[in-house]
């Protein structure tokens, strides 16, 4: 593929609801322009976009992809992104890497939560905005339903290029009702055709036109007010200057299955979408100083990885998205989060799984670079002769946890070195090795993100895993102080052992052991301190309940005995230990559970469920706070760990999508009785 300036490049993020023909669209963009020579289909298997196994197996995407297509004299970087809300984290790498979103809305099914998601992720990355109504041949797709509904939600920036025009059930004809022009589909073809009658509706659309252009300018907005017509340059210029700054969102709309009107949307991509010039971005220096990065292509060398490939078979490639210079194998560049070179062998073109080799990927483009070493999502690389940060990937954070399991026992290693490559190319995901309970835990947005990690390893590194609700850590305390004796004694020929120590056992607030001795007139010798000590640290790994780390106890050594010949280390470390087991349980032993911190995101409207479950869930909603984003209040709330297992699960269903929460750790607090016992009674059957 020849190499474009960056003012004749577009980097488009294709976003929306789940199954709206995102992925079915770009197909229809890749067959028109000839960068593919048959028109992929979801449903076949064989499209560019979804080429991973999983994505096939699924008939959905899970990962962002890049396809580029020529038009014009222009290089479109199509970013194909997934819908369903567990594989965010692609849309998030694809909303980074562009300069406009292309958000798709299916005909038949509307405006959904994944269109609203796609339009609030454009708007916090600044990129442009533009609609495409998908799927207009299918005979229960509504345009004009769709259109309301478009500007009912994001307001009178909605604007119309597109639209169809139906004749007996068909939609065959599309008219741009900028151009005034009108084009006629069929199987394969197309011609230009007379503007057909709309009736009033044509008025109707050239007032959403001036509505959407009276936004742009307080000029505008004034002439619009007092009735006055727009010239077409005003039209023109508001019109791409508001798609530029976010003002006006432009609407265009056909059929991805039937290439109806994929070719009008194209040519206005060309005219209306900002190109890679448009904007520079703002980075940080080693110092925390702003630095301003231009797109221009004889810059020093700086760009973003935006996503990663670690494939067994295919080897590691880190997508980047150049921001300025030329990268090629010849550019040294460094990666500012290691600090440290990396060796760029060769750069590619990739278009989906397939893979061109060429001479450079230059400013405003995208492209990937084969086995870097350290790169990971997120790095930037830059020239050593101007470091600069480029702005990080905004991930939604992963709330959902499940522990993971070899299937094998004695296969955790391999698990955990799987779960390490498939978080490679997915940095949404979390995952720690809880020293407690002696599991690997890890996170996901949701249960089908975590059941796709379990499909990668077993497919791409044979390592068969299961999910499993995480234990919860509990742990065990003392109420009441108690004065014991723990004597060990053993005659068994030759030396014996012999060890003999009172101790009182109290609460107190620390979380590890407090031990202090009172020892007076040598009733223990000093020497043996230490190993009462060590006996009482490894006897609280164990509670006298359930079994679970003991904490908030102080030990205080203040009598015993001892034998000249037959005590010695071990006798007194075994004497500790008897004492604990005897006064713990006189000492009102108490189960503590671990409480968090929630903070649930959550529409308006579904303030008082999240309440509600809270309660349900043993929680104390602690306050209410409006969010900083519109229609949005953020729930405060403390919930016992062991409650919150499918929370995620609950506020996905609660708000349809639209909450999130972040759940921390506080603190531990007495179990109730009725809590405790259950516990107890799983730990004791459990052995
Ligand atoms: N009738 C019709 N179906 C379509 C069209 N575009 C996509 N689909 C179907 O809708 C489903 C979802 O499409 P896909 O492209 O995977 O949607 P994505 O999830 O947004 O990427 C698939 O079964 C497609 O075949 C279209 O223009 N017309
Ligand atoms: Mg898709």
């Amino acid at each position: 593929m020849k190499q474009y300036e960056p003012k004749n490049i577009l980097n488009i993020v294709l976003a929306g609801h789940a199954g709206c023909g995102k992925t079915s669209v770009a197909e229809s963009m890749l067959y028109l322009s000839k960068a593919s020579d048959r028109l992929g289909s979801v449903a076949d298997g064989n499209t560019v976009l979804d080429y991973d196994a999983e994505e096939i197996k699924r008939q959905a995407s899970l990962m962002t992809a890049v396809a580029p297509v020529e038009w014009k004299n222009t290089k479109i970087n199509l970013i194909d992104t997934p819908g369903l809300f567990d594989f965010e984290g692609g849309v998030s790498e694809g909303m980074r890497a562009a300069d406009s979103a292309l958000i798709v809305v299916s005909g038949k099914d509307g405006v959904g939560v994944g269109t609203e998601k796609a339009v609030k992720a454009a708007a916090k990355e600044g990129i442009a905005k533009i609609f495409f109504v998908n799927g207009i041949c299918d005979e229960d797709a509504r345009f004009y339903r769709v259109f309301e509904d478009l500007k009912a939600t994001f307001g009178p920036s909605v604007c119309p290029v597109v639209v169809p025009y139906i004749q007996d059930g068909k939609a065959e004809i599309y008219v741009n009702v900028f151009e005034y022009r009108a084009y006629k589909y069929s199987n394969g073809t197309v011609t230009p055709t007379d503007m057909p009658d709309m009736g009033p509706r044509l008025e109707g659309l050239r007032e959403a036109i001036k509505e959407a252009v009276a936004e742009t300018s307080e000029e505008l907005l004034d002439k619009f007010l007092e009735g006055e017509e727009f010239t077409p340059e005003e039209i023109i210029t508001g019109v791409s200057q508001g798609v530029k700054d976010g003002s006006i969102c432009p609407v265009f709309c056909g059929d991805a299955h039937n290439t109806f009107a994929i070719d009008m949307l194209l040519n206005s991509l060309v005219w209306l979408a900002p190109k890679a010039d448009s904007r520079s971005e703002l980075g940080v220096d080693p110092q925390g100083d702003p630095v301003e990065v231009n797109v221009t292509p004889d810059g020093a060398a700086a760009g973003i990885i935006f996503k990663t490939v670690a494939d067994p078979f295919v080897g590691k490639l880190s997508y980047i998205k150049v921001v300025s210079g030329k990268f090629s194998s010849d550019v040294p560049v460094i990666n500012m989060r290691t600090g440290e070179p990396e060796r760029i062998t060769k750069v590619l073109t990739v278009r989906g799984k397939k893979q061109e080799d060429v001479q450079y990927i230059g400013a405003g483009d995208i492209g990937a670079i084969p086995k870097l070493v350290n790169a990971k999502t997120g790095d930037t690389l830059c020239s050593p002769l101007r470091k600069v940060v480029l702005d990080p990937i905004k991930y939604p954070v992963a709330s959902y946890s499940m522990a993971i399991k070899p299937k094998t026992k004695g296969d955790e290693d391999k698990v955990a070195q799987a779960v390490k490559k498939v978080m490679e190319e997915d940095p949404a995901l979390r995952y720690f090795h809880n020293h407690e309970t002696h599991e690997m835990i890890i996170y996901g947005l949701g249960e089908q993100h975590l059941d796709v990690v379990v499909s990668k390893i077993k497919s791409k590194y044979n390592v068969d895993a299961y999910l499993k609700t995480p234990k919860v850590a509990y742990r065990e305390t003392i109420r009441k102080s108690v004065k014991v004796q723990g004597r060990h004694k053993k005659q068994s020929g030759g030396h014996g052992q012999f060890g003999d120590v009172w101790i009182e056992f109290s609460p107190c607030d620390s979380d590890s052991l407090e031990f202090t001795e009172s020892i007076v007139g040598g009733a223990v010798p000093k020497g043996f301190f230490p190993a009462v000590e060590k006996g009482l640290r490894d006897a609280i790994q164990k509670g006298p309940l359930a079994g679970y780390p003991v904490v908030g106890l102080k030990a205080n050594l203040y009598d015993g005995s001892y034998h000249p010949v037959d005590s010695s280390e071990m006798s007194f470390k075994m004497a500790a230990t008897v004492a604990y087991k005897n006064g713990l349980p006189q000492a009102q032993p108490t189960l503590l559970e671990p409480y968090g911190t929630l903070e649930a995101t959550v529409p308006d409207g579904n303030m008082g469920d999240v309440m509600g479950e809270v309660n349900k869930r043993r929680g104390r909603v602690m306050g209410m706070t409006p969010s900083d984003e519109k229609g949005m209040q953020i729930v405060e709330a403390e919930v016992p760990m062991a409650e919150m297992a499918n929370f995620a699960t609950y506020i996905r269903q609660c708000t349809q999508g639209r909450g999130s929460y972040t759940f921390e750790f506080v603190r531990y607090e007495d179990a109730p009785a009725n809590v405790a016992q259950k516990v107890i009674e799983a730990a004791n059957t459990e052995e």
